[in-house]
């Protein structure tokens, strides 16, 4: 089979709208998380959904309660809270941390949202080769596909291939587009372009807190190279 990954949307509905125009028909899809929390939480979801069978959701950090919150994300998260269903929230944290697939070339593929391990481990393109054992110690899987720290990467170590899909809706790749991953027979990484104005004026309609922020960092967003220097920091730190 052939996958495509569409990681880290985080209710960028105008961003998964384009990719979802370029996903081949033949190919099935990976929800890698977190999904919603973002400007357009309730119709990213819906959106999902109406593909039906054909999409397993991996849960991401973003997808579950994480509290206690500081008082920004706290309003946030209530906002969040207020705008999805308690039933559609449910749906969301019963998401497994992991779904395997077979892919053509790939062999068995494990998916998960930060690591195997847990979905608040950051795994970037400059993790040590040590940590990077430690964390796939208990993988059996040929190739393990990543998303949370934003950047798109292709490592192997120790005959496991390690790919972060991107993200699709709030990438750290130093230009504007939605980053995703084709997977099966090769792994191919695309960038998909949509209108960013366009983009930002329906983020501007929506009620989400710090639209501008947000709006910010899809026009001039984060270098790959300083987001992994600042992920991988943290997460040496111990920090999620
Ligand atoms: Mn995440």
């Amino acid at each position: 089979m052939k996958v495509a990954a569409l990681y880290d949307v985080h209710g960028n509905l105008p961003a998964l709208e384009a990719v979802l125009a370029e996903v081949p028909d033949d190919a099935a899809i990976v929800s890698g998380g977190d999904v919603f929390s973002g400007p357009m939480p309730t119709q990213t979801l819906a959106r999902l959904g109406d593909l039906g069978q054909r999409v397993s959701f991996v849960r991401g950090n973003a997808d579950r309660d994480l509290g206690p919150y500081d008082e920004r994300w706290r309003a946030r998260y209530e906002w969040l809270m207020a705008q999805l269903t308690p039933e559609a929230h449910a749906l969301a944290e019963a998401w497994p941390a992991t779904v395997t697939l077979d892919i053509d070339g790939l062999g068995q593929t494990l998916f998960c949202h930060g690591s195997p391990r847990g979905d608040l481990e950051a795994i970037t393109a400059i993790t040590s080769d040590e940590r990077l054992r430690e964390i796939l110690s208990g993988v059996t899987q040929r190739t393990v596909v990543c998303g949370h720290t934003h950047h798109q990467f292709d490592r192997t170590i120790d005959e496991i291939r390690v790919v972060n899909a991107g993200s699709i809706g709030m990438p750290y790749e130093g230009r504007p587009g939605a980053y995703w991953a084709l997977l099966g027979p090769e792994v191919e990484f695309r960038r998909t372009e949509y209108d960013l104005d366009a983009a930002a004026e329906a983020i501007r309609a929506t009620s989400y807190p710090d639209p501008e922020e947000r709006i910010e960092l899809l026009t001039s967003p984060h270098s790959a190279e300083e987001a992994a220097e600042v992920l991988e920091q943290r997460a040496l730190e111990g920090l999620p």
